[in-house]
């Protein structure tokens, strides 16, 4: 990687500052105790890299490993300032407060959160050092986006030290009903936090709804003269729905070259041209309902109405915080279920269910989805969902069927996919083999309205409507 080390009194000020727990680079520990930075590509970085650098932008991050004492380091024109963590805080403000309390709160605790006070204070301290690493960082007037349920607090914590900045948040995941929101100990503390923004998005207008209402009635915030905004004071905090996506273009490109296609035909082969694939494609988590898939697949195949001889199920699944121990659990009783269908209905060398416990490169994910003929997106909580868009951008041939869960927030957007509640079982089955056996026809009338919708608001389109509403100025006006 293209990288130097800076001296942090040498960099000038940036104008546009992003910052979210991870920086978009990992840093690696070798086995000789040495470290080396390596690219983390994802979609937030593709997304903001452009606008970053026309800008000479800065991000500000922890980089992945605790207890790492690193310098900022300048690449392509583009400032990184790390941000140190001690393992204790890795432990507690992130896979604790971030990942045990506020993840399975906001995913409508599908898993019980735990409300440990020391968590609590490590995310406090956190995010008080996130405020003076960006403070550190910014011009005067900058503009700040910062990213995500783990840094909540920043918000406020940042304007008390930096009231010239103006800035926005984004949350990635749902914001919760306000029942839910109401067991938080904290719940104040976190929607003050949120209000010290300029602007606060989330993916639906359901969450926006949610925080407007919490925050009349948890902080001293009025209604505001329009239905996106509250007022703290005097000051305006707008508050609004930004659907995130993905970069659709590149996907439906890499999907049409001949190597992709070769792959997706080579799957298919080494499956044994089966009539139908079933495909799942997740990080390893509890709200994505892989469990729920499962299920309906294995009891499709008990009833007969799915025939392992020619219908094969695929799921990936990207190995996910393994050192929290709801994760762990979920694991163990994935691969338990799939061990269960298998040993029911497989043949030497014709699995029913294939399961790669592997994350896989962009190439070969494209060639999985070209290769399925049911994609299955079965969260029972999710903020966006970003799989569901990707199935439908490497689709350009209008071929395959999309089943999504209704508590995604993609399920807004993506109307013609077959739409299913995650809770309910039969329902779940009905709709797959609906999905499996509808006319080819029916199929690709569903698929190109999806297209419509997938490929007409991508990522950049998602970044640019949130940072004019936050008012940032475009770099030709700026
Ligand atoms: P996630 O919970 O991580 O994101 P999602 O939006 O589906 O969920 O994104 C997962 C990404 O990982 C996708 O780009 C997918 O292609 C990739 N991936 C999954 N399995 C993989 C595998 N086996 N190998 C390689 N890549 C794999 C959070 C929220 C979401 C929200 C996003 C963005 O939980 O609701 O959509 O942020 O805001």
């Amino acid at each position: 990687m293209a990288v130097h080390t800076a001296d942090e009194s040498e960099l000038p000020g940036a104008e546009f500052v992003v910052v979210a727990n991870r920086l978009p680079v990992d840093l690696e520990r070798l086995p000789d105790g040495s470290t080396r930075w390596k690219r983390s590509p994802g979609g937030l970085v593709t997304a903001l890299e452009p606008m970053l650098r026309s800008r000479e932008g800065a991000w500000v991050g922890w980089p992945g490993l605790a207890d790492a004492d690193v310098e900022p380091l300048v690449e392509d024109g583009l400032q990184l300032h790390p941000v140190r963590l001690t393992a204790d805080e890795v432990e507690e403000y992130y896979e604790g407060f971030s990942n045990g309390c506020l993840w399975p709160l906001y995913h409508d605790v599908v898993a019980p959160p735990a409300f440990h006070r020391h968590w609590w204070q490590a995310y406090v301290k956190v995010n008080q050092r996130f405020a003076e690493a960006t403070a550190a960082v910014a011009a005067e007037g900058a503009t700040i986006w910062i990213q995500d349920y783990q840094l909540q607090l920043l918000p406020a914590a940042l304007r008390e030290l930096r009231p010239d900045l103006r800035i926005g948040f984004f949350l990635h995941i749902p914001f919760p009903p306000t029942e839910l929101f109401m067991q938080l100990p904290w719940r104040r503390e976190i929607v003050a936090g949120l209000l010290g923004a300029d602007l606060v998005g989330f993916h639906t207008s359901g969450g926006a709804r949610n925080f407007r209402w919490l925050a009349t009635r948890l902080a001293d915030a009025r209604a505001g003269a329009g239905r996106n905004e509250v007022l703290v004071g005097d000051r305006l905090v707008k508050v609004g729905a930004f659907p995130i996506s993905i970069d659709s273009a590149a996907l439906d490109r890499l999907a049409h070259t001949d190597a992709v296609q070769k792959r997706a035909a080579e799957i298919r082969a080494d499956l044994g041209e089966p009539r139908r694939i079933l495909l799942g494609v997740d990080r390893l988590d509890y709200t994505k309902g892989i469990d729920v898939r499962l299920k309906a697949f294995h009891e499709l195949l008990t009833e007969g109405t799915l025939d392992a001889d020619d219908t094969v199920m695929i799921q990936l699944a990207t190995p996910s915080r393994e050192r929290v121990e709801h994760y762990q659990q979920m694991r163990d009783d994935i691969e338990l279920t799939v061990g269960r269908i298998n040993g029911e209905f497989a043949r030497v060398g014709h699995p029913a269910v294939h399961y790669l416990h592997q994350a896989l490169p962009r190439e070969e994910l494209a060639a999985f989805f070209l290769a399925a003929d049911v994609m299955l997106v079965t969260p029972l909580r999710d903020g966006m969902n970003l799989v569901a868009k990707e199935y439908v951008a490497c689709r350009y041939d209008h071929g395959g069927a999309l089943v999504l869960s209704e508590f995604a927030g993609a399920a807004v957007e993506l109307t013609q996919a077959y739409l299913v509640n995650p809770h309910d079982t039969d329902g779940i089955k009905a709709t797959i083999a609906q999905a499996a056996n509808a006319p080819a026809e029916e199929n690709r009338r569903r698929m190109r309205a999806l297209r419509r919708q997938v490929m007409t608001h991508d990522v950049d389109r998602w970044a640019r409507s949130f940072l004019d509403a936050l008012g940032l100025p475009s770099p030709a006006d700026a």
